[in-house]
């Protein structure tokens, strides 16, 4: 028996005939990662006695008749859960202090499993990042283990755009959030080297 399972009682010295015992055997059996994964456990056990002629009789085990052989299978509820963080930095490339247009953004992405089964095939899709302004790399993840997390597999990077340098023509609600967000922080660091030009541009924002 494998190191995760036990069974206890036994043996029974004397059954008689139409007998039934319920209580001499029990088991336990710790479920394990590709029991998690699976969502369910199934097995068999086998009852063997010795008859007066000195024979042996057996029986595979049913889940609940007498006259069958099935597997006794237990459903495991499914926890999976996955999460991402995705996190920006605005490279300003020509160091002036202020984002101009064809300067980029560098994102990164945190994947969690956060859940308790195995995940396969993970895979992040951004809808900025794509052609021709935006590009994600990398991926997919082919297996991602409970409370796993990975941090190297994917990339962004975006170009800026005249309508993401002029406020009032960005589009997406959400995704100008974010670039407000990225523009802001950026903001915090160039203060410490143009702080009276960073407090006009921010009061812009
Ligand atoms: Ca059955
Ligand atoms: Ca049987
Ligand atoms: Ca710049």
């Amino acid at each position: 028996m494998a190191p995760s399972g036990s069974l206890t009682g036994g043996p029974i010295a004397t059954l008689a005939p139409g007998a039934i015992d319920t209580t001499t055997f029990s088991g336990s059996y710790t479920i394990q990662q590709s029991d998690i994964d699976a969502q369910s456990v199934s097995n068999q056990a086998t009852a063997t006695g010795t008859t007066p002629d000195g024979d042996d009789v057996s029986d595979l085990s049913d889940d609940n008749s007498n006259l069958e052989d099935d597997p006794t299978d237990t459903n495991l509820p499914e926890d999976s859960e996955i999460s991402i963080i995705k996190t920006s930095v605005f490279n300003d490339e020509n160091g002036d202090g202020f984002a101009q247009l064809g300067e980029t953004i560098s994102y990164s992405f945190e994947v969690t499993n956060s859940g308790a089964t195995t995940l396969t095939n993970v895979t992040v899709t951004d809808p900025l990042l794509v052609a021709p302004s935006g590009s994600l790399t990398g991926g997919p993840i082919a297996s991602l283990a409970p409370g796993a997390v990975d941090t190297a597999t994917f990339s962004g990077s975006y170009t800026i755009q005249q309508s993401d340098i002029d406020a009032q023509s960005v589009s997406n609600q959400a995704t100008a959030t974010e670039r407000h967000l990225t523009e802001m922080m950026s903001a915090t660091y160039r203060m410490t080297t143009a702080t009276w030009r960073m407090i006009q541009r921010i009061r812009t924002f």
